[in-house]
């Protein structure tokens, strides 16, 4: 037995508490700079350490943040008068997690379609990352919808690489948030997606199962089941929060304990009413699992756009972001209303 096993239990359980989710802060340097790009804002190491740092002392973060997803430059910085990150996080109760994949990369034969790297070396990246306080980890798998793709191919070399990864998260005491990702990008309709995630969810679940990996020991963080963001029929949100609960019914075991999604391009108000329907009935009875959420431009958006790099809007930034996590931890218990954006933003 896995000299883990309770821990990584007690983890998982953790990441999903009632009232909480996951916050993804993990975007690689190049992301982080493409979104900083936008915004104005200059791209540099610097920078990206105080806009960490404007995210990890947002006051009372905690009561509905579990644990945060940093990646491998931020879990090495400190704030500005010297404290590490991962300091800063265990004072204020959020359980540090990490990105261990090193990105998509073009898959070989393939046109259009992504592997995602980043074995190689692992054990011992893992086994860094536990000494330096991290307890979970992530690896993201992108799947796109197209003319003939996902094929086949794509989403077995995937499934294959996710639950290789998962493995040795478990054998290093991280608990391993497997994130298969299908794309928004595109005009297929919400039927197709569902085709593409339930098969995707199926091999995934399939090869973790292959591999060995403990069904309660791991948290899945798939897409929701949804139109293409350029499809000309868009589902309802409803429809959205039902056919992603049959989806996730017919391939998630039960004795998986959370499921915390991304966000995908979603606006912050959709993610959160998507999220607040699938908690609340007749659909939140169907659910064996928590049902919460792990976002990244859900949360953080609307605090980087008012931020923009200056430092006289660091506490502003700070309430809007605020208020995002509190419209998910909402959302997570079935108490979230549009009613709730109406609020004064509080800036
Ligand atoms: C899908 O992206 C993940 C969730 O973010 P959203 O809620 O915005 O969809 C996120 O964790 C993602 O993996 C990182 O932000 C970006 O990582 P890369 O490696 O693409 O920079």
């Amino acid at each position: 037995m896995n000299q883990y096993a309770q821990e990584l239990r007690n983890t998982a359980k953790a990441m999903v508490a009632p009232n909480q989710g996951v916050l993804a802060m993990d975007e690689s340097n190049g992301t982080c700079n493409k979104r900083f790009g936008k915004e104005g804002i200059e791209q540099t190491e610097e920078k990206r350490r105080q806009y960490r740092e404007l995210i990890l002392t947002t006051p009372d973060l905690g009561n509905y943040i579990s644990g945060a997803i940093l990646y491998d430059e931020t879990i090495r910085q400190k704030k500005e008068d010297g404290t590490p990150f991962t300091q800063v996080m265990k004072d204020g109760d959020i359980i540090i997690g990490i990105k261990v994949d090193k990105g998509a990369k073009d898959l070989a034969g393939h046109p259009g379609e992504k592997v995602t790297e980043g074995l190689d070396g692992l054990r011992d990246r893992i086994a860094e990352y536990y000494q330096m306080g991290a307890r979970f980890a992530k690896w993201r798998a992108v799947i796109t919808i197209g003319e003939g793709i996902p094929t086949p191919a794509c989403i077995e070399a995937n499934a294959h690489a996710l639950a290789r990864y998962a493995a040795l998260c478990q054998e290093g005491g991280l608990v391993p948030i497997v994130e298969p990702e299908v794309l928004i990008d595109g005009d297929h309709t919400i039927d197709r997606c569902y085709e593409v995630t339930d098969k995707t969810l199926r091999t995934v679940f399939d090869q973790l199962r292959t591999q060995g990996v403990e069904f309660d020991q791991m948290i899945l963080k798939p897409s929701m089941v949804i139109s293409g963001k350029q499809c000309t029929q868009q589902a309802t949100p409803q429809q959205v929060a039902e056919q992603t609960i049959k989806c996730l019914r017919d391939n998630v075991p039960a004795s998986v304990p959370g499921i915390a999604f991304l966000s995908g391009g979603q606006t912050p108000e959709q993610a959160a009413q998507h999220l607040h329907l699938m908690n609340s009935e007749p659909l939140k009875s169907l659910c064996p699992w928590r049902v919460t959420f792990s976002y990244a431009r859900a949360i953080q958006q609307p605090a980087l756009e008012h931020w923009k790099g200056q430092t006289n809007k660091v506490a502003e930034a700070q309430k809007l972001l605020h208020h995002r996590a509190q419209c998910n931890s909402a959302a997570s218990m079935g108490n979230y209303s549009p009613e709730m954006e109406k609020q004064p933003a509080m800036v």
